[in-house]
């Protein structure tokens, strides 16, 4: 099965961030919520060592888990695929396509395309580290964030669309408004989900959600979420 197929069925994910200390009981707990699969990546602070670290102690349990690139000096082989997040709302080249391409200079031959996804990001917390680091627009109305969602769709093809709140909960008429734009690719969402009913409420408009720092602050509620979206 090709990585969009698997990625395709994936409703719930819990991004893991390797710079935030879990201990070995909550990663257990972790892995057996019954979560789809685990991302591993953060904006700042993640290194080879501390990704690497991470990745071998999430392989002793069966569950799918991706790094998504944000520093190509972190890259780790033996995850199951790789996301590349490429800023849509970026002021800056650079965070579009810029660190994209010095990583395909510098890997070439020896990145395995067949298990990488091109994530089309739209940043829209304008107070996130994210979005200050990317110089994203953040000052976006629903409109343009469907038109992102066509233009990643049917201009870039992308297989992924991820509107991105990031630390906050988003607004849900806001995420209403990438479905229109999409048919094909697929909607992740993520920012803020910390309770069932927020978990629940994303997971009725996106294809997929995901939850992040609700782990690092309060993990029971946080692994409750996997339950609003399981039937
Ligand atoms: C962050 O979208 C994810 O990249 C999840 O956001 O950390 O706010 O849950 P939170």
């Amino acid at each position: 099965m090709t990585l969009a197929k698997t990625v395709a069925d994936w409703r719930h994910v819990f991004k893991l961030d390797p710079q935030k200390q879990l201990t070995d009981s909550d990663l257990e707990r972790i892995c057996h919520s019954g979560t789809d699969a685990l991302i591993v990546g953060g904006t700042d602070g993640v290194t080879f060592d501390n990704s690497v670290d991470l990745l071998a102690r999430i392989r002793r349990y069966e569950l799918p888990c991706v790094q998504e690139v944000s520093s190509r000096d972190a890259v780790v082989p033996g995850f199951d695929g790789y996301f590349i997040p490429m800023i849509l709302n970026t002021t800056d080249v650079h965070w579009l396509v810029g660190i994209q391409q010095q990583a395909v200079k510098q890997f070439g031959s020896m990145i395995p395309w067949t298990d990488v996804l091109a994530e089309g990001y739209v940043v829209l917390n304008g107070e996130s580290k994210v979005a200050r680091m990317t110089g994203s627009r953040t000052d976006l109305r629903a409109e343009d964030v469907t038109a992102y969602a066509e233009l990643a769709e049917h201009l870039l093809r992308l297989p992924l669309f991820y509107l991105e709140y990031s630390g906050v909960y988003g607004d849900p008429e806001v995420v209403r408004a990438a479905t229109r734009g999409l048919s094909d690719t697929q909607l992740i969402y993520g920012g803020g989900i910390r309770t069932v009913a927020e978990a629940r409420e994303m997971a009725a408009i996106a294809d997929t959600i995901v939850v992040g720092n609700g782990l690092y602050d309060n993990l029971n509620e946080a692994l409750r979420t996997v339950a609003a979206v399981k039937k």
